[in-house]
């Protein structure tokens, strides 16, 4: 479905984060320990061969590639939008858009991961901003994914992605368990009768599930013109600007290593990691 198209995502570092996430759940001396929170943690999944392909558009010549982000995390990763707009987006309108919220459960059961049935919510928190895409026809969380290729070895830069705004969808079990949903859970509460992103859905990922933005998808593209062929380094980041909290910001971004030739529209990724 469009939906399922329309994904993507990018990272960052988030070192700063990870002490945030630790000073709360920090208890103060005294306090009764409640439910511990359960927390989502994206990774961005691996580029596989097939996921990847380099073609010629309007003079330019780009390499196309699909990506998942996954949440390994024993939480789910759950967003809903404000009930009006405040011109988060800062565009000018406050119509196309609503302040996004992240939504935490807490175990409530003490079985270490998310049950729906058995689980309640333990806090709701304001971070964001969930924007009208006119292209793809529905609601994005903005700056969810971020890619860059580098020289390998060396790290030069030459080439990197807009901050990629994504409708956050259940698309693959990636990695089934006792806490992943056996059916897609997300997205929910659209105001249309077809499940999609729109102003009122509640976005998210759920545990042990992964969103996808295929390479089809506008912007899933890196622009290579004019590079040498050669070896270079594929960065995929999620959550680059650190504006999710997660039980891991450290492993949010993934590197692949791909021997490139532009001018043949060739890609081809190769065994072994970057060597920045
Ligand atoms: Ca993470
Ligand atoms: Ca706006
Ligand atoms: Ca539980
Ligand atoms: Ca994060
Ligand atoms: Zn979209």
């Amino acid at each position: 479905m469009d939906a399922g198209l329309a994904k993507r995502m990018r990272v960052a570092c988030a070192v700063a984060v990870a002490a945030i996430g630790a000073a709360t759940v920090a208890l103060a001396p005294g306090a009764v320990a409640g439910p511990a929170t359960l927390m989502p943690d994206l990774i961005a999944l691996s580029n596989e061969q097939d996921q990847m392909i380099v073609t010629k558009e309007g003079g330019k010549t780009l390499l196309r590639l699909t990506t998942e982000i996954a949440n390994v995390g024993n939480g789910p990763l759950e967003v809903f939008p404000s009930a009006t707009g405040s011109d988060c987006d800062a565009n000018g309108s406050a119509t196309d858009d609503r302040d996004a919220y992240q939504r935490f459960f807490a175990d409530t059961n003490g079985s270490g991961g998310y049950e729906p049935d058995a689980d309640g919510v333990a806090s709701e928190r304001q971070f964001g901003c969930l924007h009208y895409h006119a292209a793809h026809g529905h609601w994005h969380l903005l700056d969810f994914a971020h890619y860059e290729l580098r020289r390998d070895p060396g790290g030069r830069l030459v080439s990197r992605s807009t901050k990629i705004g994504f409708c956050l969808v259940d698309d693959r079990n990636v990695f089934p368990g006792p806490f992943a949903p056996e059916h897609p859970h997300y997205p929910f509460g659209s105001a249309s009768s077809q499940v999609g992103c729109d102003e009122h859905a509640t976005q998210g990922i759920s545990v042990g599930w992964a969103d996808a933005y295929a390479f089809s998808v506008p912007g899933q593209s890196l622009d290579v013109t004019g590079l040498k062929r050669g070896h270079y380094c594929l960065i995929s980041t999620t959550d680059p600007l650190d504006v999710l909290e997660e039980s891991n910001e450290s492993n949010n971004t993934r590197r692949v290593r791909l021997a490139l030739r532009p001018k043949r529209f060739s890609v081809r990724k190769l065994i072994g990691g970057c060597r920045e």
